[in-house]
């Protein structure tokens, strides 16, 4: 049975796991989560009743959250490119990294974009000033770990980068990375070289005038 994967191509998460899929030529049917098709928003709701998304639905089963889906993956689809190392120790640097993505990067930019598009008399400068800060500081980190790398751990694609490519593509549009760290910066340019994130961000093109701080004429 096909999978399906409710998501909407703009959306960071869902790229997160889109790359995952297309690292290894994973079949999936979209379903695509827009005001356009109200029908397949309904489906998704009820399969998930947080409604966020990506959701992949395999057969029976439904699985949520961007990282499980990509472990999910791996242990139920794999394919050539592994997403996470056969080494439990290993395997814990990958979702320290995977963690410090979702947590330290997007979890801030999302933040700051949510409060963009929060109606003027309920902006929240104090939560968006932390978020700053944090992005900040996870940006220093990141630029000091990256020294002498290519990929998040040990020099092969996994998880990890799965995560570091949407939230670092969309903070630096967020929250611009310093010119100075120059690895966070090539590290970025590596990931949106990738062929399946370049393809997630080609499909996701049309939508840039959704994002409301303003999508910036590049990448
Ligand atoms: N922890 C979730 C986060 C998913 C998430 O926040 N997705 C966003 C889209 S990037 C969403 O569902 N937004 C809809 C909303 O906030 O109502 C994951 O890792 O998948």
């Amino acid at each position: 049975m096909t999978l399906k994967l409710y998501a909407h191509p703009f959306s960071s998460y869902c790229q997160k796991a889109l790359i995952a899929l297309y690292e290894n030529g994973i079949a999936f049917d979209w379903q695509m989560l827009s005001p356009d098709h109200p029908e397949i928003y309904a489906e998704f709701a009820d399969l998930w009743p947080l409604k966020r998304f990506p959701v992949l639905v395999d057969g029976e089963r439904v699985v949520t959250e961007a990282s499980i889906i990509i472990e999910y993956l791996h242990l139920y689809h794999p394919g050539p490119v592994r997403m996470l190392p056969d080494a439990p120790k290993a395997a814990l640097e990958v979702r320290h990294l995977d963690r410090f993505f979702d947590n330290y990067i997007s979890a801030p930019l999302q933040a700051i974009v949510g409060n963009a598009l929060r109606p003027a008399h309920q902006h929240d400068p104090y939560g968006v000033a932390q978020a700053r800060c944090l992005l900040e500081n996870a940006y220093a980190w990141l630029d000091r770990y990256m020294d002498g790398r290519t990929w998040a751990v040990d020099d092969t694609f996994s998880l990890a980068d799965c995560g570091a490519a949407p939230s670092l593509f969309y903070a630096d549009w967020t929250h611009p990375i310093d010119p100075a760290l120059t690895r966070v910066h090539a590290y970025r340019r590596r990931l949106l070289e990738r062929p399946s994130f370049a393809r997630a961000v080609d499909e996701a093109r049309t939508y840039r005038a959704l994002f409301p701080l303003g999508a910036p004429d590049r990448d």
